[in-house]
């Protein structure tokens, strides 16, 4: 299934919208491929919060390390009210794969972790009458899917086992939320925004798509802050001007609501909102520009990721980070390794935090982790990432900027973090994809970012993109506590990216694993002093690089992964345990980005 869904459901004058988050009925999906019984009533027992990823949930081992199907399933009443409407069921993200059943019937099948998908029910249920609602919800990963992964089957158990290459345990479930929602018979289905900035005033191009049975016209406001309607227009695509523009600014945000309606005889059909904030991005030689102003990223790399809920979507815990991040004077973050739930967007978009949006696409590197000793197998190859896999990774680049091209705070797209970019094929690979981001959204410079491998002499593919984005552990992966080695190391290597292109560079993660309350007089690797220590150093050298336009630590908090010999319950770079409290390096990065800040 390839179309591109509605807008995000919204409550409006013509629009009604039912959460179905809350407790559902649970299960495993029984083994094999005959899905019929899915569809029946689960059997009593297990109940699953919803948002929630469900590893955590139960104390059940068997379903934590599960590998493959389960069925989440509740009853639902469709209101009685709706009968003139269209309705749908929407799941904002089924991780990896869903499916959408009512009752017996399955409605449709999504391909992809993070991004929402949905299904139209008007003909199947009437207004007023209820249903059995089942979604079904696969964690596997293999070659073909983004992330990758692989499954390998014990050997004397016959168990089957999730292995990847990403550095973040693989959660999955319903972990946003989901909802039954109305449009009307004739409605607005898309808008696209674009915005810019002449003088003083300030243009919004936009282009609106309705359903195809729409009749009536399509009529424009826009509405500032105080409810003053600023312009208007008529017409479903065209410019509208607003004289004396209060732009978005990064740590000011401004933002107009853009109305869109359906009118006919005088009679509002349908509306939907979205919340516009004016700005413009350009990258001009090494300065990364918003509304003509020269940014330098200030924040972090995360994850959505607490305990017990996973990568469940937590308004608690969203505001809090916000507010870690405004204490830190970060300025921005980046949707580390995969698209946030639409909450955190729009949130962004509100608090003038700037986001860079990433796609799924992580550890498309099979050498990094794959603790190869020796040659690692080349990643890019018809048995592994091959043209499936792109295709597949097309589509989720196609569902990340039709689901965020509207927010404000969005100033670039990651497309992948740290592919295999210094090996054979990874060229073939990317060169159409870079190509396509471009195409679905001209406004906005195309970034991935690079793995220490593939440095600035061995890297095929950065040509391709717009922007320098690098990850780098010199004094923790190599020069391990030297922190003299390392400073040389990643001089060196800055340098080598400076003289290669003359564009920004932002470092997308540094940082060094830290055990919270572990100290020492020498400085040494996981303790404070040394995350201290390592990130001062890394700032010295950003310090006296001209092209530097960012700096993102790794990591915000703690977070989960999957077990291995190098992690013990998780990766420890946060500059915050995984409950939200400051390490010291808390307190030398505040006074760095607070004092950033100040001088602007
Ligand atoms: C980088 C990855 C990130 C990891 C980090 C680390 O981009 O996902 O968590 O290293 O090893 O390779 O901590």
């Amino acid at each position: 299934n390839r179309s591109l869904i509605n807008l995000k459901p919204q409550r409006t004058s013509t629009r009604e919208l039912v959460s179905l988050d809350g407790l559902w009925n649970f299960a495993l999906a029984p083994d094999g491929n005959n899905t019929s019984t899915w569809t029946d009533p689960l059997p009593k027992g297990l109940e699953c919060p919803v948002p929630a990823s469900y590893n955590d949930i139960f104390v059940d081992r068997k379903i934590h390390d599960h590998v493959g199907w389960v069925l989440y399933q509740r009853d639902v009443i469709v209101p009685k009210g709706w009968s003139q409407e269209r309705y749908l069921v929407r799941a904002e993200a089924a991780t990896h794969k869903g499916r959408i059943y009512v009752n017996d019937r399955l409605l449709v099948e999504h391909v992809g972790g993070y991004t929402p998908f949905e299904a139209d029910i008007t003909d199947l249920v009437k207004a007023g009458e209820k249903f059995r609602l089942t979604i079904a919800v696969d964690n596997e990963l293999t070659f073909q899917t983004i992330p990758p992964g692989q499954i390998t089957v014990g050997e004397a158990t016959g168990k089957k086992t999730q292995t990847y290459f990403h550095d973040f345990y693989n959660y999955a479930g319903l972990a946003r939320s989901v909802w039954l929602y109305s449009v009307p018979r004739q409605h607005i289905q898309d808008v696209t925004i674009v915005t810019d900035v002449q003088n003083t005033a300030g243009l919004i191009n936009y282009d609106v798509k309705v359903s195809n049975n729409t009749t009536g016209e399509i009529s424009i406001s826009v509405v500032d802050e105080d409810g003053t309607i600023v312009a208007n227009a008529t017409g479903a695509q065209g410019t509208v001007s607003i004289d004396s523009v209060n732009l978005w600014q990064p740590g000011a945000a401004y933002l107009y609501q853009f109305e869109v309606s359906i009118v006919e005889s005088g009679e509002t059909l349908d509306t939907y909102s979205i919340a516009t904030g004016v700005r413009t991005v350009e990258i001009r030689g090494t300065q990364f520009l918003i509304n003509g102003n020269p940014f330098y990223f200030t924040g972090f790399g995360a994850h959505e990721d607490t305990t017990v809920r996973g990568k469940g979507h937590d308004q608690a815990y969203m505001v809090h980070d916000f507010q870690l991040r405004q204490w830190m004077g970060a300025n921005s973050f980046r949707t580390s390794h995969y698209p946030y739930a639409e909450e955190v967007m729009d949130f962004a978009d509100r608090n003038g935090i700037v986001v860079i949006d990433e796609t799924a696409a992580v550890g498309l590197n099979i050498g990094l982790t794959s603790g190869t000793v020796g040659e690692a197998p080349s990643t890019f190859s018809p048995e592994r990432i091959n043209n499936e896999t792109r295709e597949v990774h097309a589509q989720a680049i196609r569902e990340l900027v039709h689901r965020d091209k509207n927010h404000a705070s969005v100033v670039f797209w990651s497309i992948a973090n740290e592919p295999a970019s210094n090996e054979e094929g990874s060229r073939e690979y990317f060169e159409p994809l870079a190509k396509l981001t471009r195409e679905l959204d001209p406004s906005r410079p195309v970034a991935f970012v690079n793995v220490g491998a593939a440095d600035y002499e061995k890297d095929l593919i950065s040509d391709l993109f717009d922007i320098t984005c690098i990850n780098r552990y010199f004094g923790w992966y190599s020069q391990t506590g030297d922190l003299e080695e390392a400073e040389a190391a990643l001089e060196a290597e800055l340098q080598g990216w400076e003289q290669k292109f003359n564009r920004p560079i932002i470092m997308t993660e540094y940082g060094a694993d830290t055990v919270a309350g572990l100290h020492s007089v020498f400085g040494l690797p996981w303790s404070e002093e040394f995350q201290v220590d390592m990130l001062d150093m890394y700032h010295r050298v950003f310090d006296r690089t001209p092209a530097m336009a960012g700096e993102h630590v790794w990591n915000f908090a703690d977070f989960q992964t999957s077990v291995g010999v190098r992690r013990v319950d998780g990766n420890k770079k946060g500059v915050f345990t995984r409950d939200r409290k400051p390490k010291a390096a808390a307190h030398s990065l505040r006074k760095r980005w607070t004092e950033m800040g100040a001088s602007k």
